[in-house]
This record gives C-alpha cells, structure tokens and sequence, in this order.
C-alpha cells in the first residue's frame, strides 16, 4: 500500500469540480489559507472606512469579516485570470475549493480549529474541521498539484524563541513542498531578523517584488532589513521560481511584497501595543499554537484596530492579485 493522495478515498479528499477541472486542464490555480478565516478575522459583519471602500468597492459590510474577505480573496485570484483553491478540513475531509456553502460554514463555525501540520492526522480522522495554517495549506496544496498559494503574513521564528524554541512550522513546509508563497512578508509579532536567518538556513529562496526590503505584514518595511533577492514583476517572478524547480523540485520559495501603502502601519504603533500583548500573553500562560491568534487578535482589538483589520485585508487581497498573476506567467 503506498501513501500517496491517489489512494485516499472519496471521504478524505474532495477537490470541487471547478478546481479539479481546472487542474486537468492545465489552468492558473492559486491556493488560499483558512486559519485567517477561522482564527484571523471576525465572525461578525465589519463596516469599513471610505478609503478602504474606495479601494475595494465589492468589501460585503453585510456579511461576516471572515467570510467577506474569503469571497474578496477568491474574487481577486479570478479578476487576475485564475481559479482559487481555498484550503481547509471539513468534516475531516481535506477539501480543495470550496462550495459557497462550506466556505459560509467554515466561516460561521466557532469550534473549527488551527491546522498545522502536526495535525492534519488527527483531524481527518476524527471528522473535525478546521482553517489551515500556511504550513498544512503548502503540504494540501502540493499534494493537489498546485504550486502558488497566497496569504496574509507567514509565520516564522518567534520574539523569544532562544527560551521557548518557537518557529512556526511554516518554516519547515515552505522548505520541504514545491509551492511559491506569496506574502507580505512575516507577521511584525515575530524576530524578523532571526526569520530572515533562518530562511537562509533552511535554503528558501526569498524574493521582494520590486524591493529587496524585507516587508512586515500590516507594518510599513523596515529600512535596515533586506530580502537576499528581488524581481521586477510577476514574469521574472514564475522564471526564477521555474530556474529553482529545475535543480530543487520539492524546495518551495517565498515571494514578498508590502503592504499597499496607503493602509500601511507605522511601526511605533504596531510595537506598543504589541508589547502589551506580549506581557498579557505571558500572564495567561498563552503557549505554542496559541500564541500567533492571541497576538493577532489583541493587535486587532487594540487603538487603531479598525486600521490594522484594514491593512491585514488590503494586504491579503493584493497577494492574491499577485499570486494570481505570477500562476499566469508560469511556463505550462
Ligand atoms: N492569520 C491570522 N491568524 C493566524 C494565521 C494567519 O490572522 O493565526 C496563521 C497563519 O495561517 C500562519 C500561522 O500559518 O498563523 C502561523 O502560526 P504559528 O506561528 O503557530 O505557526
Ligand atoms: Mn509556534
């Protein structure tokens, strides 16, 4: 008997039609995360300012924030000419694409939990449901063949990781599955430099689209922090990533851009009330896969909040635009 996807039955494995055929096909497909929709964003309806509204007229103030920005991600893959694969586990069944159906209760589900890769096991056999992080996201979509993914902010090595030896498993899943990440670079909650390390470390290519610096997700770029490469455009973009598959075809590799800047955050802000957090995390005893969705959250609840709900979708939806566009150029 051997492991592979081929053999995993119907109940394990459900790739919707438009995905599978799209695949088949040879067409651009672009998978998305679901822990942002699970443990990321609220599950209430989110009015937004007239700057955001300017800037993504199609934002859904009527629907869940999760919700409303799944629909918004998925719709900016399509606009730039390819098909989105939301990833996530329902019912213990890895699904590639999802219905509007499930992608509503997914999003409405309070008891859906984090999926890293540690626990896809035990989730699939228990027939729970859950978001899938940037790491399982990048095993589900190699193993479905498809090599862009989009998200917000990957995780990375932890503040404090010389005590706790926290390094998100992203990590070792961009390092060991065929797949570009496109992202805003890491979450500002992590040790950037240390991050930076240790993607060198594990062989990553690491490339800024248009910049080599070294963007923090909902944080304008630090000038001291630089990417080791950087691409023109979405075209340079699909032929140093096909360059790398030739010699290196189950390394993935990173493609970074900054928030836009009109929803950037100054970095002073971010790190004050991301200080608090820390300490509130400590008291209460926040550990391990936790401590990236407390850290979020208090980010998100704190002074200017609306603002860093703003920066982190404006931010997911061009990494989709992007993702999507680098899947087009990708030589068939
Ligand atoms: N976006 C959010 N909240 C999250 C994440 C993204 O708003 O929790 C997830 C991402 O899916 C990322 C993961 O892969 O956090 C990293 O968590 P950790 O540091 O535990 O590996
Ligand atoms: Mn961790």
């Amino acid at each position: 008997m051997t492991h592979s996807h081929l053999n995993m039955t119907k109940t394990t494995w459900n790739a919707s039609d438009e995905v599978a055929e799209a695949l088949r096909g040879g067409r651009a497909v672009v998978a998305l995360e679901s822990t942002i929709l699970t443990h990321g964003l609220a599950r209430e309806p989110r009015g937004m300012s007239a700057k955001f509204m300017a800037a993504f007229p199609g934002w859904d103030a009527h629907r869940p924030a999760n919700l409303a920005a799944a629909l918004g991600a998925e719709a900016a893959v399509r606009a730039c000419g390819a098909v989105p694969a939301t990833i996530a586990i329902i019912d213990g069944r890895v699904c590639v694409g999802l219905s509007a159906t499930q992608l509503e209760q997914l999003c409405a589900n309070s008891g859906a939990s984090k999926v890293s890769l540690r626990d896809l096991g035990s989730v699939i056999a228990n027939k729970r449901t859950g978001g899938t992080t940037v790491a399982s996201t990048s095993c589900i979509a190699a193993k479905a063949g498809i090599s862009l993914f989009a998200t917000g902010g990957i995780g990375g090595v932890h503040r404090g990781w010389s005590k706790t030896l926290d390094f998100s498993a992203d990590l070792m899943a961009i390092a060991t599955h065929p797949v570009l990440v496109v992202s805003a670079g890491a979450k500002i909650l992590l040790d950037l430099p240390a991050t930076l390390e240790a993607l060198e470390t594990l062989g990553i290519p690491t490339m800024g689209l248009g910049s080599r610096l070294f963007p923090r997700f909902t944080v304008s770029p630090d000038q001291n922090l630089l990417l080791p490469d950087q691409v023109q455009d979405a075209a340079e973009a699909a032929r140093v990533i096909s360059a790398h598959w030739t010699l290196r075809p189950s390394c993935g590799a990173l493609l970074m851009q900054a928030c836009p800047e009109a929803f950037a955050l100054p970095a002073e802000q971010t790190e004050q009330a991301l200080a608090a957090a820390m300490i509130d995390a400590q008291a209460l005893g926040i550990r391990g896969a936790a401590t990236t969705p407390f850290l979020l959250a208090r980010l998100a609840a704190s002074t200017g909040g609306q603002e860093v709900v703003e920066a982190n979708l404006a931010l997911l939806f061009a990494n989709a635009s992007l993702a999507a566009r680098v899947a087009c150029a990708m030589p068939k």
